[in-house]
């Protein structure tokens, strides 16, 4: 067929752009090999962009790409400074574009982009498009809960709301460095909020309105905000949830057990969730956002600053038990993002942008809020649920918007998937130009659904693997250059050089499998972990000195194509949502008739892993339902609903080593039901555990 013939020709490209010494030859990894004649297998299941598509496409072609990514990787001050130029700076870096130490064993791991480069991310998202004609143009559609609530701001109207909102933050004296938390759902008000402090300088930390006020206050306790902006209540699906009640209970718990007392909480109210009189309130310290911003000026000077000087906290789960702070600053971030989003979405100034994403992780970060601003895009901003008020919720609003692009997550797709193709199919989404993935391994078949269904075999999908870490994509095909695999993230982005490592970290080249690494840094990378420079160090770099270590399995196939294998710590993905083992396990123990606690991940159908608990009870203590709902109750009350576990199983012992160490590996196989592949038990200290566990496995 003609496209087989294309595939062909475009890894014959490849190929002689390896072979020729001014190729590619030196990035060793772009090791395609011609094309057989078989396409049996997952790996030779090539989707090629169609040629309308790549021929309107910000990079149409491998020859492109390759262009393009050989002058990042050999002159990497070269590509990313001329980048930086198209935006504002009011003072240009320093003679160095990145002046980095990567590697453990010379020193201190430190990173930094266009350092004494004086800057404003929010000037650049805001000022200088208005500036540049685009005040008029929607910044924000914003859509609520119910389907018949929605709203827009142009350019404009968004900057002098971010204005009012930023001059009333330093009138309560919020100064440049200074945390705030922001504690909001997906209201138009949380992107201005994030906005607001970047303008002047005090670093967002927003945490996601679907932690619990322990897991907030963890937060609060740990970077120590000047304020807390949040509102009274927001509404998923039928049922309203009284977030201002959990922000209550924070800031109690943060004096009382933290010392730190927060004397302002700015709230929204959110009327359609719950009117003003029904609010707890605090006189003197809680404020309504309604009240204090309109009588601010819509203008506010910037606050100028490094590239260096810190953007955002954002806390991520890690291995162990308490969540990390990763730190961006300001100069790398905007460019990364911006250009990133830019290359993988092929984005046209014509299209309308919907991320599903909630901006309390760092997708909703880098690609709902300062990707696309930067840009200048018309952005989505979704309130509700997908499956409200049914599952044709999210063709409802790409027809409604005219949306071009939508970014989600496997799990929705997933889900999708399963309620039936009718949801899709009676809505036109003729709109749809470019799809998107993010947050966890696409499997093949959903992703064929996304790309037949709701894509109509029309749209390329670019699967995005990134990390909080990492602040923007990092492996992504661009959609208009590459043959796709579906399931692959395919190639890096520019700058980037992935490199696969064995255990002993040495790099593996060609076909391979193992851990996943960068060598060099890139403008978009994280600087530290907020107070713990050297958790940082020990997380990151010194599993494989020389290199940052994503935590993520990989394996290249012959063609070169990369392949996310899932994480390889003890850090679970379910529905895109990180969750460290150890984070769940000290919440389950932490209820009094819990003696200990093991959690692993198992595959789930839709949630791609699901979260399956090892439970020992306290000695005389009978296993009971009631139990087994108030251990579930507790992760959901210390951590979250998003943690809660799926299963819980009786543990009369847990496998250990001799030396105390939990082997989860055979708690892995015991929860996948896998029980003739459990290996080598002889290294237990009591090998008859697996037994009882086995007896107790449906119970
Ligand atoms: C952006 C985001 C990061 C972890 C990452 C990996 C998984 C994300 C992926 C993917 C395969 C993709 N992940 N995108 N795995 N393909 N396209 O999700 O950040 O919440 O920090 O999670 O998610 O395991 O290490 P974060």
């Amino acid at each position: 067929s003609s496209n087989n013939l294309r595939t062909n020709n475009f890894l014959r490209h490849v190929e002689s752009m390896r072979l020729h010494p001014s190729g590619a030859g030196h990035i060793p990894y772009l090791n395609a090999i011609i094309l057989g004649e078989s396409l049996a297998t997952e790996e030779d299941d090539f989707v090629l962009p169609s040629e309308d598509f790549a021929s309107q496409a910000n990079v149409q072609s491998p020859e492109q790409y390759l262009k393009l990514y050989k002058r990042s990787i050999e002159d990497p001050d070269g590509f990313w400074s001329e980048i930086a130029s198209q935006f504002y700076w009011k003072q240009r870096w320093g003679d160095k574009v990145c002046d980095e130490n990567f590697d453990i064993r010379n020193g201190n791991i430190k990173i930094e982009w266009f350092k004494g480069g004086i800057t404003n991310i929010c000037y650049n998202c805001l000022d200088r498009n208005v500036e540049a004609g685009l005040g008029d143009k929607v910044a924000i559609y914003w859509e609520g809960n119910e389907p018949s609530l929605d709203a827009t701001l142009t350019y404009s109207q968004l900057l002098d709301q971010v204005c009012q909102l930023a001059n009333y933050l330093k009138d309560i004296g919020v100064k440049k460095g200074d945390a705030v938390i922001i504690y909001l759902p997906m209201l138009m008000e949380l992107p201005i909020a994030m906005l607001a402090c970047a303008r002047i300088g005090a670093v967002h930390s927003v945490v996601f309105a679907g932690f619990s006020a322990e897991a907030l206050t963890q937060r609060i306790i740990d970077c120590k905000p000047k304020v807390v902006i949040t509102c009274n209540a927001v509404k998923r699906g039928p049922k309203a949830i009284h977030l201002k009640d959990i922000v209550d209970t924070a800031i109690h718990d943060s004096a009382q057990n933290g010392g730190i007392s927060i004397d302002k909480c700015l709230v929204y109210e959110n009327p359609s969730a719950m009117k003003k009189e029904d609010t707890k309130w605090k006189e003197g310290r809680d404020i309504w956002w309604q009240d204090v911003t309109p009588q601010y000026p819509t203008t506010c000077p910037v606050e100028w600053v490094d590239a260096e000087d810190p953007l955002f906290l954002l806390y991520t789960s890690g291995s162990t038990g308490k969540p990390k702070g990763v730190l961006h600053t300001t100069g790398g971030y905007m460019v990364y993002t911006a250009t990133t989003f830019k290359y993988a979405f092929d984005y046209k100034p014509s299209d309308i942008y919907w991320c599903t994403a909630d901006c309390g992780w760092i997708t909703g970060h880098s690609y709902v809020t300062y990707g696309p601003m930067l840009n200048g895009a018309s952005v989505v901003v979704f309130e509700g649920a997908p499956s409200y008020p049914d599952s044709g919720r999210c063709w409802d609003i790409v027809d409604k918007y005219k949306v071009t692009i939508f970014y989600t997550a496997p799990t929705l797709v997933r889900s999708l998937m399963r309620d039936g193709d009718a949801f899709v199919t009676r809505y036109s989404r003729k709109s749809l130009r470019v799809l998107g993935s993010v947050g966890e391994p696409i499997n093949p078949s959903a992703w064929r659904w996304f790309y037949n269904v709701v894509g109509d075999s029309r749209c390329p999908i670019s699967d995005t693997w990134w990390q909080t870490e990492t602040g923007g994509f990092m492996i992504t095909p661009l959609p208009g250059a590459w043959p796709q695999k579906p399931g692959s993230a395919t190639f890096p982005f520019f700058g980037v050089q992935p490199v696969i490592v064995d255990e002993k970290g040495i790099e593996i080249e060609g076909e391979c499998n193992g851990y996943l690494c960068i060598k060099k840094s890139w403008p978009g990378a994280f600087r530290t972990l907020y107070g713990d420079h050297e958790r940082y160090e020990t997380t990151y770099f010194k599993p494989f000195a020389g290199y940052y270590f994503s935590g993520d399995g990989c394996s290249r196939d012959k063609d070169g194509y990369h392949w996310l294998t899932g994480r390889v710590d003890d850090v679970i993905n379910v529905s895109g949502h990180r969750i460290g083992t150890a984070e769940v396990e000290s919440a389950l123990v932490s209820h009094p008739q819990c003696a200990e606690a093991a959690v692993v991940g198992v595959e789930h159908e839709v949630k791609g892993q699901g979260i399956y608990a090892f439970v020992t009870v306290v000695d005389g203590v009978p296993y009971s339902e009631q139990l087994r709902k108030d251990l579930i109750l507790t992760v959901r009350k210390l951590i979250g609903a998003f943690a809660a576990p799926d299963k819980i199983h009786w543990a009369p012992g847990l496998p250990k080593t001799r030396s105390g160490k939990i082997m989860r590996r055979i708690l892995r196989k015991i929860a996948s039901r896998q029980l003739d592949e459990l290996g080598d038990t002889s290294t237990l200290a009591d090998p008859s555990v697996v037994n009882q566990l086995i007896e107790l496995a449906d119970s």
